[in-house]
C-alpha cells in the first residue's frame, strides 16, 4: 500500500526531529528514549540508550578524588591509566564519527525533502508523487539501519564505560584496603615510636642520675686525694725530721762509743797499774777469800792445788757464814747438763748462773782437806731446805770419781735420798752404776747412780707446769717424791775446819 505525500513529509520531518533529539539527550546524558518512525503503513520503534559520554570522559581515573589524595607511589600504573584514556578517547572518536555521519546524513535528507518538496508542488499527480518518494524510502531505510548500527555502537559505550567504572572501583578499593593497611601499620609504629622515646627518656634520666652520682664520687676521691696527699706531706717532714734526728743519735752514739773506748783504755790502764803494785795472792777455795777479806758473794779465782789452770768459781759468802765453794747450781735451765764423763770431769757452764766446777777439780780441791757439802733444794712452790755431809771427798778419776761422806744432816728431818757412798759417777757415755741398765742414759746427766737411785740433781732441767711425773728432771726423793723436777739446787763445799 502507498503512503500518502503529506505522510511521507510527516515521517520524515519525524526522523529529523529524532536525529535532533538523540543529540540533546546525548548532551543531557543517562536515560533511554524510545523513538517510532512512521513509514506509510510500517512503523518502526528505536530504543536508544542515552550514554553520558560527555560525562564519562571527565570521570577518568586522574580525578578520582580518593586516588587525588593518594601520594603518588600509590597511584595505578600509568600505562593502565594511559591505556582506559585510549580506550575512552577510541569511543570518543567513533561517537563522534558517527554524529559527523548522521549530520551529513541529515543535511542530505533535508537537501532530498526540499527538491521533493518542490516537484510534489510542480506535479500533484499522485503516481508521480509516489515514484518521486520511492527513493526517499530507501534512503529512511537506510537510515534507520545507520541507526541501528549507532544504536549497538552506544550500546557498547557503557558497557565499556561500566567495565572501566568497575576495575576504577575494584583498584579503588584495593587501594583503600592498601591505604587502610599502612594506616594501621603507620599507627603501630607511632605507637611503638611513643614507646621508644618513652624508654629513651628513662634512659636519658638513669644516665643523667648515674653521671651525678660519678660526679658526687669523683668529687669525694678528688678530697680523699687532697687529704692523703696532705698525709703523705706530713709523713714526709716527720721522716725528714726523724732522719734528721736519726743522724744525731748516730753522731751522738759514735761520741759515746769513741768515750767509752777511752775509759777502757783508762781502766785497762789502771788494771796494770793495780796489779804491778798489789802482789798476786792465790786462793784454793772461796773460805780462803773470805778470810782474806772479801764478804761479797760472786765470782772468784781459786787455784786449785795439782790443777794446772785457774778456775773461776761462784762464792758464797753469806750463808751460814759464808766462805761456800759452788760447785754445782741449776736455776733457770739456761745450761744443758746432757753432758759427757770427760765434760764433767773439767767441768762446764756459766759459774754466774748454771755450771759444774768439774770432778777433777772437786777430787783434788776434797783431796786436800776435809770438807763439808751442803746441798740445797728449791721446789716450784718455794719451799726450800738444805742437807750438809761432813768428810765429803771425791775419789780420782780412777776410782771414777766415788764419794765418801761419814754423817749427814737434814735441816728439815728429811732422809737422806744420796745414794750409798762408795757409790760411782756415770754419765751417758761411762756406766759405773750397779744397774743392769745404764741409769744416766735412762735419767739423763752425770751423777752418782746407784740402781739408779733416789736423787740425781744433774737431769733434765723442766720449767714450771711441766716439772710433775719426771723421771729424768732434777729430783730429791725425800723431799717432793721421786718424779717431782725442782725449780733450783746448789751443791757446795767449805772446809769442816775453818
Ligand atoms: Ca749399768
Amino acid at each position: 500500500m502507498l503512503c500518502q505525500p503529506t505522510m511521507l513529509l510527516g515521517g520524515l520531518l519525524l526522523l529529523a526531529t529524532m536525529t535532533t533529539a538523540r543529540q540533546r539527550g546525548s548532551a543531557a546524558g543517562g536515560r533511554r528514549n524510545i523513538y517510532r518512525v512512521q513509514h506509510g503503513q510500517c512503523s518502526y520503534t528505536f530504543v536508544l540508550p542515552e550514554p553520558d559520554l560527555c560525562q564519562l570522559v571527565p570521570v577518568a581515573p586522574e580525578t578520582n578524588s580518593l586516588q587525588g589524595d593518594l601520594p603518588a607511589s600509590r597511584l595505578p600504573p600509568a600505562d593502565l591509566r594511559a591505556q582506559r584514556a585510549q580506550r575512552v578517547s577510541q569511543l570518543e572518536k567513533i561517537l563522534e564519527n558517527n554524529t559527523q555521519w548522521l549530520l551529513k546524513l541529515e543535511k542530505s535528507i533535508l537537501r532530498s525533502l526540499r527538491s521533493n518538496l518542490v516537484q510534489a508542488k510542480q506535479h500533484t499527480d499522485p503516481n508521480q508523487t509516489s515514484t518521486v518518494l520511492a527513493p526517499s524510502a530507501d534512503v529512511v531505510n537506510q537510515t534507520v539501519a545507520q541507526t541501528h548500527k549507532l544504536t549497538s555502537v552506544e550500546a557498547q559505550v557503557p558497557n565499556q564505560t561500566s567495565h572501566i567504572t568497575l576495575e576504577n572501583l575494584l583498584t579503588t578499593n584495593k587501594l583503600e584496603r592498601q591505604v587502610l593497611m599502612q594506616s594501621q601499620e603507620l599507627q603501630r609504629l607511632q605507637s611503638r615510636n611513643r614507646a621508644l622515646e618513652s624508654r629513651l627518656q628513662a634512659l636519658e634520666a638513669q644516665h643523667e642520675a648515674q653521671m651525678n652520682s660519678l660526679q658526687d664520687k669523683r668529687e669525694q676521691l678528688q678530697n680523699l686525694l687532697g687529704r692523703q696527699t696532705g698525709t703523705l706531706t706530713k709523713l714526709k717532714n716527720h721522716l725528714q725530721a726523724l732522719s734528721s734526728n736519726s743522724s744525731s743519735l748516730q753522731q751522738q752514739q759514735q761520741q759515746l762509743m769513741e768515750l767509752v773506748q777511752r775509759l777502757a783504755r783508762l781502766v785497762a790502764q789502771n788494771q796494770r797499774t793495780v796489779s804491778l803494785k798489789v802482789p798476786k795472792q792465790l786462793f784454793q777455795d772461796c773460805a780462803e777469800i773470805k778470810r782474806s777479806g772479801a764478804n761479797a758473794s760472786g765470782v772468784y779465782t781459786i787455784h786449785v792445788a795439782n790443777m794446772t789452770k785457774p778456775l773461776k768459781v761462784f762464792c758464797d759468802m753469806e750463808t751460814d757464814g759464808g766462805g761456800w765453794t759452788l760447785i754445782q747450781r741449776r736455776q733457770d735451765g739456761s745450761m744443758s747438763f746432757q753432758k759427757t764423763w770427760e765434760e764433767y770431769k773439767e767441768g762446764f757452764g756459766n759459774v754466774a748462773r748454771e755450771y759444774w766446777l768439774g770432778n777433777e777439780a772437786v777430787h783434788h780441791l776434797t783431796s786436800r782437806t776435809a770438807y763439808l757439802l751442803r746441798v740445797e733444794l728449791r721446789d716450784w712452790e718455794g719451799l726450800q731446805t738444805s742437807i750438809e755431809y761432813e768428810h765429803f771427798q771425791l775419789g780420782s778419776e780412777r776410782q771414777r770419781y766415788s764419794f765418801s761422806v761419814n754423817a749427814s744432816s737434814s735441816s728439815s728431818g728429811f732422809k737422806n735420798s744420796l745414794a750409798p757412798q762408795g757409790t760411782k759417777f756415770s754419765t751417758s757415755d761411762m756406766d759405773n752404776d750397779n744397774c743392769m741398765c745404764k741409769c744416766a742414759q735412762m735419767m739423763s746427766g752425770g751423777w752418782w747412780f746407784d740402781a739408779c737411785g733416789l736423787s740425781n740433781l744433774n737431769g733434765i732441767y723442766y720449767p714450771v707446769r711441766q716439772h710433775l711425773h719426771k723421771l729424768n728432771g732434777i729430783r730429791w726423793h725425800y723431799f717432793r717424791g721421786p718424779s717431782y723436777s725442782l725449780q733450783g739446787t746448789r751443791m757446795m763445799l767449805r772446809p769442816m775446819v775453818a
